[in-house]
């Protein structure tokens, strides 16, 4: 028996379920990236909204290209438990706001239908860095032109992924894909539709066998769609929407609504997610399979800690850097995430652009030290390798696994030359960085040091060489 309305009464108490009626009305926001992230954080604000009696917020969840999870789901009424733990406590949820669902590659005009539909008031997006393409943008456009021609009201897009500038980026992606025949089309988006920016935070690993078989003990039923993540959220979004009134709902959620994204942005890109990748790259190299392993360690935890102290920090615009450096840290060691290293690695070329190189030029504009950027874009590439310092293979999941697999496959043989290309392209890096000798020497050094050494002993060498 799996979990699903008509097993919803059956479960175990004291279990958090929807108390209100999943039917009767139409959803309110459409998510395009149905994914672990969105349905234990978004989908879980809008279900506290639906509980408290407003049913405007129903999603309809779109997987943009995988049906497995949609279909899933399908088979659950759209229903899964949340297990939500740290050391504080544990505690399980059924969030109760995915009402439909649709996968945008095989239901394309299920999922236009859905942002055209009259009761459609936002569309949210998780689709991940590499997934602003002009394909996204043609379909956003055929849903808002249906709703131009009908006469109906603009919408909210809010994109959510780690991206700085979200809203500006998708906004401008929406329009250079409209043709000239869309000027009307664009005129009346620019008049009627909100692009706000917004920073999401929460962590939620992608779902193991661990998590469902915790779920089967606690609900008492099986659930294939359980998801595991932490008591912490935050989503901060700016003062920006089609329907004015959503500001005051949202921040009745505990949202915050700002005029200042972009300070909480890039706090949480170079902070949190720049130290992630660090630690995933770290953890993929010496053979550590998750986060809390990697910052359990006592040599990573203070590399970690002095990479956002020292290079990271002196830049933000957020000045609270060192209660929000220190939450991170108790955050990355939650014992009950098992955040797999494999995970954040996955897709590194189009994280590190926005994670790593802002520090690190900031650190050249004031002349001081970016050594721990350096040992970390040199572990990247001898990540390149796929095959840990215990000699097991993994895959390198990444649109640009080929290319990088080339950089790096003769970096023992040719070590300044893999170096070179990898910090020459600008893809990754920037135009400022791949020009800066004093960055290129730095990496080189560190990546000699790796293949001599291996990283942790590197890292222990940074160490010492520093002022504690
Ligand atoms: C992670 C993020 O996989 C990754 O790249 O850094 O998913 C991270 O867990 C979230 O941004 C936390 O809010």
């Amino acid at each position: 028996m799996n979990l699903a309305n008509a097993t919803l009464p059956k479960l175990s108490s004291p279990i958090k379920t929807p108390t209100y009626a999943r039917t009767g009305h139409a959803p309110g926001v459409v998510h395009l990236g149905l994914g672990a992230f969105h349905r234990a954080h978004q989908a879980m604000v809008f279900d506290q909204l639906l509980s408290q009696g407003d049913p405007r917020w129903g999603i309809h969840g779109v997987g943009m290209t995988q049906p497995g999870l949609v279909n899933k789901l399908r088979a659950q009424d759209g229903l899964y438990a949340v297990r939500v733990a740290d050391a504080n406590g544990l505690q399980w949820q059924v969030p109760g706001s995915v009402w439909r669902t649709s996968v945008a590659t095989t239901e394309r005009a299920n999922v236009v239908q859905a942002i055209a539909a009259p009761a459609t008031r936002w569309v949210t997006l998780t689709v991940t860095e590499k997934g602003y393409t002009p394909a996204l943008a043609q379909l956003l456009l055929d849903g808002l032109r249906q709703r131009q021609q009908n006469n109906l009201p603009g919408l909210t897009i809010a994109s959510c992924d780690n991206l700085q500038g979200n809203g500006h980026k998708l906004k401008a992606l929406v329009k250079a894909a409209a043709t000239p025949q869309d000027t009307a089309l664009l005129q009346w988006m620019d008049a009627r539709c909100a692009f706000p920016c917004s920073m999401v935070d929460r962590i939620v690993p992608a779902a193991t066998p661990e998590i469902l078989a915790a779920a089967h003990a606690a609900l008492g039923v099986q659930d294939d769609c359980a998801l595991s993540t932490e008591a912490f959220w935050e989503w901060v979004i700016e003062d920006h929407f089609a329907d004015p009134s959503d500001a005051a709902l949202l921040q009745g959620a505990g949202v915050r609504v700002t005029a200042d994204v972009h300070s909480y942005e890039e706090a949480k890109l170079r902070m949190l997610n720049g130290s992630h990748t660090a630690m995933a790259l770290m953890g993929a190299v010496t053979g550590r399979a998750v986060i809390a392993d990697c910052i359990g360690a006592p040599h990573l935890r203070t590399f970690v800690e002095r990479l956002m102290s020292r290079e990271v920090s002196p830049h933000l615009s957020r000045s609270d850097w060192a209660d929000y450096r220190d939450a991170l840290i108790a955050r990355f060691g939650n014992p009950f995430l098992l955040h797999s290293v494999h995970q954040i690695a996955t897709d590194s070329s189009q994280k590190i652009p926005q994670r790593w190189p802002p520090s690190v030029q900031g650190q050249i504009a004031r002349s001081a030290s970016f050594e721990h950027h350096a040992l970390a874009a040199a572990v990247w590439l001898r990540y390149t390798l796929g095959v840990n310092e215990q000699g097991q293979s993994y895959t390198l999941n990444d649109p640009q696994a080929p290319s990088l697999m080339a950089i790096g496959a003769a970096q023992r043989q040719h070590p300044h030359e893999s170096v070179k290309a990898l910090l020459s392209r600008e893809d990754l890096w920037g135009t400022v960085l791949p020009q800066q000798t004093a960055w290129i020497a730095s990496v080189t050094h560190w990546h000699q040091q790796i293949l001599q050494l291996g990283v942790d002993a590197s890292v222990r060498q940074l160490l010492s060489q520093e002022t504690p």
